[in-house]
């Protein structure tokens, strides 16, 4: 049995408090280890180290030397690829050909990516003349922001982190992460990453715990915290901004959804199944980015339902590392009570349940996991709580719809606003249809396919602000305005 331990300025640590939790296996409901927890003087340590190394050798570091630095970051998680994998899969239970082609690559890719945008960020720059007629220059430089807390989800942990701590260090930051309590071993790891790489002690810190009255609490209130940024729960960001507001600190958040696809009769239908089925039930349904209900143009509605059913029905869930598993359990068996209490509610509000519905029989080695059947539903009002709330698991609502103007209407009756998919063969419709629906992502024909260059985050209560390319540096930077009287 392993022992995961915080890090923290260069060094792994067990904490002040002398207290463990449980790392337990959602695919078989196994103890897989013990995590430290970290305590409120271990956040302070954590957060003093990122200081410290943000006036050291860190801050010092000319760009391309950082980003140099950052490309070793990434070409050691390549070489620990398998060490990677078998953590990820571990804390997760997902299929391994899942991590091995999306988690872990997005980790190393999410290094070299803002370590090149950084060496050619464009200045500012304005020439204007004083009233006495002398040349006045004014030139904006970025610098960084300070020490930011990272504080991530379950679903995609290496992803996640490294999709924010990835540009964090680009720009010359330095960051506390607090990974999720159900999945500290990627960020653990990572640990040995920066340090094999020849990152500076502090730079990169980690405390494991929990969120109120633990790590997350503590390192979200803490005032030497300049920035926070977040991916989880609607709720949660609520807490953390409410947190933030003590010392006016800023925050980036990627949050929930409730995500339309909208099919019209036109849709190359082979194609809006294939890329539908995986929005819903990918990563056991637990993508932010996923699809939760499903709107097609009605003539093509009873071929649509049968088709996802099929794909749905072939999916295999089991051993992670068979080959042949195509579908991971949830992460928890609490997770799978609350996914559980949806597939209840459709039934109580009069759904067709096309598919699933229940717990899917598992071989008894696999039987205490977190595992469920992928569900289809049909035959909801939109009022239903599984219509409007947001589920994360492998399930879907589809509806009919009979014009252009309702699926609009439809796609958008919902507090949320993070992603929509829209399959059809009409360009022009689709270029409209992304010009009207509230969304901080519309893909076209595709899903889950996007350029990491380009902004990505949620309208209304799926987030605040954008990630990606340069849209980071907003976040990640400070700008100071020099006017030179020439
Ligand atoms: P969560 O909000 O429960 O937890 C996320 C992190 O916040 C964890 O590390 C947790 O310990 C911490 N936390 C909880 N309460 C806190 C508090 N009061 N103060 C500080 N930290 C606190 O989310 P989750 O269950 O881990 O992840 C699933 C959710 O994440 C879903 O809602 C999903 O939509 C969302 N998500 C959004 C995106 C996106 O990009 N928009 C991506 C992935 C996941
Ligand atoms: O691809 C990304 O950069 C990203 N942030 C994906 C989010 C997925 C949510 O689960």
């Amino acid at each position: 049995m392993r022992t995961v331990l915080n890090f923290i300025d260069g060094h792994p640590v067990a904490g002040s408090l002398g207290r463990m939790f449980d790392n337990i296996s959602p695919g078989d409901g196994s103890l897989l280890g013990r995590v430290y927890e970290a305590g409120a003087d271990d956040v302070d340590q954590a957060v003093a180290a990122a200081r410290a190394a943000l006036h050291g050798h860190w801050g010092s570091l000319d760009i391309p030397e950082r980003a140099a630095m950052l490309h070793a970051v990434a070409a050691e998680i390549e070489r620990r690829f398998d060490d990677f994998v078998e953590a990820e899969v571990a804390d997760t239970g997902k299929p391994a050909s899942l991590a091995r082609h999306l988690d872990i690559p997005r980790g190393a890719a999410n290094f070299r990516i803002f370590a090149d945008m950084v060496r050619n960020v464009p200045a500012e720059s304005f020439e204007m003349r004083a009233p006495d007629g002398a040349r006045v220059l004014n030139y904006a430089i970025r610098r960084p922001k300070g020490v930011i807390a990272v504080v991530c989800p379950w679903n995609l942990p290496l992803l996640l982190m490294t999709w924010k701590v990835g540009p964090a260090l680009a720009c010359g930051n330095t960051v506390v992460v607090k990974p999720s309590e159900e999945t500290p071993s990627t960020a653990t790891l990572l640990g040995e990453v920066m340090k094999a790489a020849g990152v500076p002690d502090g730079v990169y810190n980690v405390v494991h715990g929990f969120g109120p009255g633990s790590a997350g609490e503590f390192l979200t209130r803490h005032p030497g915290v300049d920035a926070i940024t977040f991916t989880g729960e609607t709720t949660t960001g609520s807490a953390i901004m409410k947190a933030a507001a003590d010392g006016v600190r800023g925050v980036s958040f990627e949050l929930g959804g409730k995500n339309p696809a909208i099919v019209f009769a036109d849709a190359d239908l082979e194609a809006a199944v294939e890329g539908t089925a995986r929005s819903v039930f990918a990563n056991c349904g637990q993508v932010c980015l996923g699809t939760e209900r499903v709107y097609v143009e009605r003539p093509l509605f009873d071929r649509f339902v049968a088709a996802l059913k099929q794909r749905a029905e072939a999916l295999r869930p089991g051993d992670p590392h068979d080959p042949g598993t195509s579908l991971g359990p949830l992460i928890s068996r609490q997770h799978r009570e609350k996914v559980l209490s949806y597939y209840r509610q459709a039934v109580e509000d009069g759904a067709e349940v096309v598919t699933g519905g229940g717990i899917p029989a598992m071989p008894s080695a696999l039987a205490g996991g977190a595992w469920i059947q992928p569900t289809i539903w049909t035959g909801l009002d939109d009022s239903s709580r599984v219509v409007r709330e947001e589920i994360f698991g492998p399930c879907c609502h589809i509806r009919p719809f009979d014009s252009e103007a309702e699926a609009v209407r439809l796609a958008n009756d919902t507090p949320y606003g993070l992603a929509a998919a829209v399959w059809t063969r009409d360009l022009s419709r689709a270029h409209r249809m992304a010009g009207v629906l509230n969304v901080g992502i519309c893909w076209i024909n595709s899903w889950f396919l996007r350029d990491l260059r380009t902004p990505f985050g949620g309208a209304r209560q799926s987030g605040i602000g954008r990630e990606g390319g340069v849209h980071s540096l907003e976040f990640y930077t400070e700008l100071t305005n020099v006017c030179v009287r020439l």
